[in-house]
């Protein structure tokens, strides 16, 4: 009776939506009556648009996870993929609109030049294929034959990809006219032997823009820089890296202290493990334990967390919630089981927005019981890749009360690999290397590829895929770790490549970045014996394989537990704030660069708390507190909210466990590993499911130093 009384025309309305509603249910698109965490549809959904003529079509693209090892999937120059669907209704027979027998899709770029044939389509929902373009138009056109390889039709339907919406910044700032400052302006720079802020360099590579309101702040928080005012003549250069081989029930004896480096000719004040950069490499056996006497002589408080070790709770290193922070000049003993195999690494877990990013980072190679686990490579190379942020003078400070960069995370503008600027291999022709990559950066996402070579994905965070795969290149988010197999065919240098699509916020508009990180050059006698046709095969690990097949009874059960990754805004200075509301308009999955220097280093914690939320409770943060029993298998949903402000990408990590990643928005992972951290890109629904092997009280958070230490964190416990 209820329906009687509506408007006739609006009854009418719904019956006509209902008959054109497509049958199957577009699960990137579809927005209503959706329960509990979903993909951002206004990331990762076109709507398309109907010419006149046809006013009953239209539809919507679908920016689906294209397939990838990697947490975002990438092109081999860092742009965004896509696996696009196009479900379209109320076209009409293409003959109604002239000498047409099919409707086409296409992909263009802004400018329409160059245009991609997508395939054909018709009402419903077909599968196009991938588009990897940053900025990109889809359109439909009638056209007379399906085998046309050229748009001469007539244009039906058009959409425009999200990212078009990224907006100029502009300035919205009145000349002359004061902005207003709130708490930031003005902030009194301590004299003496305190350090002075030092602004973050412009990039050469953009367009100096006047940022009226932003140019004369500073952060609010007192600069922080190691023993400030100490004669850095004083200390010992930084030495690199070290093998140490530890059998189990070895005891090595860790100390953090003070080092100068020199990084393109300033001389810095940093910290190192046992006077290295990176500290040194433990190589183990997996099943052995190892005592770390860890002595603190730097100048904050610190501890060692051992990153993805499955090892007893007490030495997690979580200050505060296994252990008090050891104080400048105590000391503190870890016992450091290796339940796995793989590639791992240690760092303090105490303002590691700094401590991290000036150098105590060190990797632990465990080396796996299971003979023949790997195929054969001639060597093996740890390689572990950072950035660091210096200004003229040199680094730009940290903050004392609180972290600055709070919203990006701290880019750096010099990018490390194992500690230094020019990293430098010689191998053999034919030679095969297996490396062990980690980024240890604050924030940066490495997308890293060796030019020339064939690479080969064999691991990950814990341990090995279940079977390889070729890659271009490799995408690590901070704290994530990959194992490839690399082989270099024949003599010649190749260059180790960071390539990616950075945004320019100015202008709205990406533009390629190539970093050289290194060379590799292959001279002399040819590698033996030739690895050559074991290293052409893919290999199944059926152990791996075999280990993962008792947790797919869980995969496709409802999630345990869901949490949604926020922020919340305080209050920042007007002229951010306005560039802020600006960037709102979109949000790219994965920022891979730090174009906006002085932005980026005005937020603090002070006005930026970024939240971990627990749907069930709302609790948030550290008032997340989750029971599990002992070897309970729990699915965890988690979502990175596309509505806050300034959406980031979040790389999550658990403390203590092992999980596969079931899906990204949707999309099963079609080969799986055992992971400790998954990249969320903006927007992004991932399912990860959790082996709680491992009793104690465990820290989860963020592994953007800065995200972590303005609150991004909870904790979970298993008994
Ligand atoms: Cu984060």
């Amino acid at each position: 009776m209820a329906a009687l009384a509506l408007p006739l025309p609006l009854l009418l309305t719904g019956l006509v939506l209902s008959a054109r509603q497509p049958l199957r249910r577009s699960p990137l698109c579809d927005t209503a009556d959706r329960a509990g965490l979903h993909p951002s549809a206004d990331l990762y959904c076109m709507e398309l648009l109907a010419r006149p003529e046809v006013p009953d079509a239209g539809g919507t693209a679908e920016l689906g996870r294209a397939d990838s090892p990697f947490d975002v999937a990438l092109t081999p120059d860092g742009s965004q993929r896509y696996d696009v669907t196009l479900d379209l209704h109320g076209l009409p027979a293409p003959s109604s609109l002239g000498a047409f027998t099919t409707y086409v899709a296409w992909a263009a770029a802004p400018s329409l030049d160059p245009v991609r044939k997508l395939g054909v389509v018709r009402n419903g929902r077909t599968r196009v294929g991938e588009v990897g373009w940053d900025k990109f138009l889809i359109f439909v056109t009638a056209e007379p034959s399906g085998a046309v390889t050229e748009q001469r039709g007539r244009l039906v339907l058009r959409g425009l990809s999200p990212s078009i919406r990224m907006q100029q910044h502009g300035m919205d700032v009145p000349s002359g006219e004061p902005a207003p400052h709130g708490t930031h302006a003005g902030h009194e720079m301590p004299g003496g032997t305190t350090p002075r802020w030092v602004m973050p360099p412009h990039r050469p590579q953009q367009r100096m823009v006047p940022m009226p309101g932003i140019d004369e702040l500073v952060p609010a928080v007192s600069p922080f820089l190691p023993m400030a005012g100490l004669d850095v003549a004083t200390l010992p250069e930084a030495r690199p890296r070290t093998v140490v081989r530890l059998a189990d029930g070895d005891t090595l004896d860790l100390t953090a202290s003070l080092v100068r480096r020199t990084i393109n000719g300033r001389q810095l004040v940093m910290y190192a493990y046992n006077g290295q950069q990176p500290g040194p490499l433990l190589q183990v056996r997996q099943g052995s334990t190892v005592i770390v006497r860890f002595h603190n002589a730097i100048d904050l408080p610190s501890a060692v967390h051992w990153h993805g070790v499955r090892l007893e709770n007490a030495s997690d290193g979580a200050v505060g919630i296994t252990q008090e922070e050891v104080p400048a000049g105590g000391s503190f003993t870890y016992r450091v089981h290796f339940r796995d195999e793989g590639i791992y690494w240690y760092h303090p877990h105490v303002r590691e927005d700094i401590q991290q990013d000036l150098g105590l980072t060190g990797n632990m190679l465990v080396a796996p019981q299971r003979p023949g686990a790997f195929g054969p490579a001639h060597r093996e190379d740890v390689l572990m890749f950072d950035d660091l942020l210096l200004g003229d003078t040199g680094l730009v400070p940290f903050g004392t009360e609180s972290p600055t960069h709070t919203l990006m995370g701290r880019f750096g503008n010099v990018l490390l690999v194992n500690g230094g600027t020019s990293y430098r291999q010689q191998v053999r022709p034919g030679e095969v290397v297996r490396y062990f990559l980690t980024n240890v950066s604050n924030t940066r996402t490495f997308h890293v590829g060796i030019r020339g070579a064939r690479m080969k994905l064999v691991g990950a965070d814990i341990g090995r895929y279940e079977q390889e795969q070729w890659v271009d290149a490799v995408t690590l988010a901070p704290a994530q770790r990959y194992i490839v197999d690399v082989r270099f065919p024949a003599p010649g240098r190749y260059a180790l490549v960071n390539r990616v699509q950075a945004i320019d916020h100015m202008i709205g508009n990406f533009f390629p970045e190539v970093d050289t990180l290194g060379v590799i050059t292959a001279t002399g006698a040819r590698a033996t014996p030739d690895h050559g046709a074991a290293f052409a095969r893919l290999r199944i690990n059926r152990d791996v394989v075999d280990d993962i097949v008792a947790f797919r009874p869980w995969f496709e059960r409802p999630p345990d537990k869901e949490l949604l990754l926020t922020l919340r805004l305080g209050d920042l200075p007007y002229a951010l704030m306005q560039m802020i509301r600006k960037d709102a308009a979109y949000a790219h999955p994965v920022e891979l660069s730090g174009t906006m220097p002085m932005m980026d280093w005005l937020s603090t914690g002070r006005d930026a708390t970024w939240v971990l939320r627990d749907m069930a409770t709302g609790h948030e943060n550290m008032d997340v507190h989750w029971q599990f029993r002992l070897g309970e298998v729990v699915k965890i949903r988690i979502a990175n909210d596309r509505t806050s402000l300034h959406p980031m990408p979040h790389p999550i990590h658990l403390h203590g466990q092992r999980f596969l990643v079931l899906s990204h928005n949707g999309v099963p992972g079609a080969n799986l590993v055992w992971k400790d951290t998954v990249l969320l890109p903006v927007g992004d629904v991932v399912d990860v499911l959790v082996e709680m092997s491992n009793p104690g009280k465990w820290m989860m958070h963020c592994h953007i130093a800065e995200h972590l230490q303005s609150g991004m964190m909870g904790m979970f416990e298993v008994r």
